[in-house]
Formats: structure tokens, sequence, C-alpha cells
């Protein structure tokens, strides 16, 4: 059985992370070997990028092109240390977010140039794409609601105008549009168990393992 990278992308509070432990839960009752991990913060130097990157925004600035960069540093590290040692050994890897981000974020939302974000993707990554990308697609307004009826403080990016999380929405849209066979979108906006269920069988139609 070969490995899988299986992400999961959207706007804040879409349900990733909610899906990704679902997810686990179940591959494991099938006896399939799973990793969880995400971006970023995927590895040990991860967590100190993901520190400075989405510390409160009134602490430190960062510039776009210096944020841009970090994420590249964080995903490459990630690659290498985390994603092709895992993928070597047959796991199915569960990914909080992954290049999509980078294109939605900092290419759609901060509208820097897309053809250094693809560059960048491609030192970061070496060309190593998902088998399948998950795009939980919920309204900004929702998505934010719910993370802040989470959590006591948003972070830098959170923090953002409602435009540039339509921005980022119209970025993960125009992507899935583009790559059908690759990024499946998934209406985020029902229960937690019925977006499992579409989950479970899109990865079943998709991913053979058994
Ligand atoms: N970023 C970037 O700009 N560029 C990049 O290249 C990369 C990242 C890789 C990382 O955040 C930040 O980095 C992110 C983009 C940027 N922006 N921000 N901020 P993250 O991914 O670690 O965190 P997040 O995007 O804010 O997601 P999250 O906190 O992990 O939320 P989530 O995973 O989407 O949702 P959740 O934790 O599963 O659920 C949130 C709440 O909603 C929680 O109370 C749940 O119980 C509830 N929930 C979940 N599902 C449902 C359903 N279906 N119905 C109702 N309520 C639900």
């Amino acid at each position: 059985m070969g490995g899988k990278l299986i992400v999961f992308e959207g706007v804040e509070g879409c349900g990733k992370t909610s899906q990704m432990q679902l997810c686990q839960e179940w591959l494991q009752s099938l006896g399939v070997p799973v990793v969880l991990t995400r971006e970023p913060g995927g590895t040990e130097l991860g967590l100190d990028l993901r520190r400075l990157l989405l510390e409160k925004a009134d602490n430190k600035p960062i510039a776009e092109v210096t944020e841009l960069l970090l994420y590249a540093a964080d995903r490459a590290q990630h690659v290498e240390q985390e994603l092709k040692p895992n993928l070597a050994q047959g796991k199915y890897i569960l990914c909080d977010r992954y290049i999509e981000s980078t294109i939605a974020y900092q290419g759609f939302g901060r509208l820097l140039n897309m053809s250094l974000i693809d560059q960048l993707n491609y030192i970061a990554t070496g060309g190593l794409q998902s088998d399948l990308t998950i795009w939980l697609d919920v309204d900004v307004e929702v998505g934010l609601a719910r993370k802040r009826g989470s959590e006591a403080a948003l972070d830098r990016i959170e923090q953002e105008t409602i435009a540039f999380h339509q921005r980022v929405q119209q970025g993960y849209a125009q992507l899935a549009a583009a790559y059908p066979e690759r990024i499946i979108p998934i209406d985020g906006s029902l229960s937690a168990l019925e977006v499992h269920q579409i989950i479970q069988g899109i990865l079943r139609d998709r991913l053979s393992w058994e």
C-alpha cells in the first residue's frame, strides 16, 4: 500500500481540525496507518515559525513578503522531515493546510505575485502535491463566528478584514474549479457528522486501501 497525502483546506473555522480527527479515528478503525500534521507548525522548527507568524499583530509587524518566505520555510522543512518520510513508509498523511493555503492567503488575500508564490511552493515542495485536497467550503462569516465562539483571542490573520477573508474564499473557489480532480469542495456548513460521512464516501471512491 502506497502512502497518500490528504490535505484539508478552507477559511478559518471551516472545521478542518474536527474533520481531521474524525477521519483519523475512522481510518485507524480500518487499520490504515495514519499521521496527522499541519502547516505551519508540523515540525519542531515549524512550531517556532508558527509562533512568529501567528502572534497578535500588535506584537511584531511582519512584511508581506517576509510572511510568504516564512510559510515557504515552514513547508520546506515539513516536506523533508515529515511528509516524504511518512509517504515512503506507506502512511496516510492528513495535513491541515498546504500549498493551496499560500495561494489563497498570500496570493488572493494579500495580492502577492502569483508566479512568485508558485515558484516558492515548488522550491519548498520539490513538486510534491496532495493526492487529494478536501476544501471545506463555508461562508467567511460563519467560520469566523465559530472561531469567535470557541477562542478568547483571534490570531494575526484572523484579525484581517472580512474583505481579505472573502478574497481567500474566492481563491479556494478558483482553485477547486481549476483542479476538480484533486481539490474537492464539501459544504462545510453541514453538521460535523454529515461532513464526515461525505468525506468517508470521497476517500472510499478516490483512494483504495481495501
Ligand atoms: N496560512 C497562510 O496564510 N498561508 C499558508 O501558507 C499557511 C497558513 C499554511 C493557520 O491557521 C493560519 O495560517 C491560517 C492561514 C495561515 N489563518 N489563520 N488564522 P490554522 O489552520 O492553524 O487555524 P485556522 O485556519 O484558524 O483553523 P482552525 O482554528 O484549526 O479551525 P478549523 O480547523 O477550520 O476548525 P475547527 O477547529 O475544527 O472548528 C472551529 C470551531 O467550529 C470549533 O468550535 C468546532 O467545534 C466548530 N465546528 C467544527 N465543525 C463544525 C460544523 N460542521 N458545524 C458547526 N460547528 C463546527
